[in-house]
């Protein structure tokens, strides 16, 4: 029989360890001590002492690679976001492709931040990028490729100017947007 100290210990654990997994915690600070707890409740507590370290080391190691990645120019992390280049320049489609198989889709910057991430790798490359964006058929609108309105944009100036069918969009070295045929060979950026 449990006493009821040792099962609000068993249920803070299971908490904590809950808590870890979601990534929630700042910090990859231990649980507490759980002597002997076999709990009819939650995790035992040598359970959730081992689901806990082999969640920080986890943790840890991720933020290493992401430290690493990030050092080599590999990928920019902006906000919970990671963008990435596989260097390539293609159309809109086959951009669009590559980061979908990739487990991503193109990159849209939806905020200021956002853009300038999205430059930095257009400057690096010194490439003009296709953004996740497209003019819907129905609404005759730039939309998201999930079909939801803009929420931040940056256009050149005298942009968008929809000269001929400039359904696509680039991002030229300066961060700012111009609309453009979709069938044109520009960098791929995609978002994680
Ligand atoms: C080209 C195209 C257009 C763009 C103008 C700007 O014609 O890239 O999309 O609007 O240049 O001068
Ligand atoms: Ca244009």
């Amino acid at each position: 029989m449990l006493s009821y100290s040792s099962s609000i210990l068993i249920a803070l654990a299971a908490l904590l360890v809950t808590c870890h997994a979601l990534c929630k915690c700042p910090g990859i600070a231990g649980p507490p001590g759980i002597p002997g707890g076999d709990g009819l409740k939650g995790l035992p507590g040598s359970l959730a002492a081992k689901h806990h370290s082999v969640l920080a080391n986890l943790k840890h190691r991720l933020f290493r690679l992401e430290a690493a990645l990030a050092l080599n120019g590999k990928i920019r992390k902006v906000g919970e976001k990671i963008l990435a280049s596989n260097g390539k320049k293609v159309d809109f489609v086959s951009a669009l492709k590559s980061c979908e198989e990739a487990g991503g889709t193109l990159a849209a910057p939806k905020n200021e931040e956002e853009n300038k991430a999205i430059m930095d790798i257009v400057k690096q490359y010194n490439q003009y990028a296709y953004l996740g964006i497209r003019k819907g058929e129905a609404s005759g609108q730039f939309r998201y490729i999930n079909g939801m309105p803009l929420n931040y944009i940056n256009w050149h100036q005298h942009e968008p100017n929809s000269k001929g069918k400039e359904k696509c969009v680039e991002m030229y070295t300066d961060g700012t947007w111009n609309d453009k045929k979709c069938d044109r060979n520009r960098l791929t950026i995609c978002k994680f």
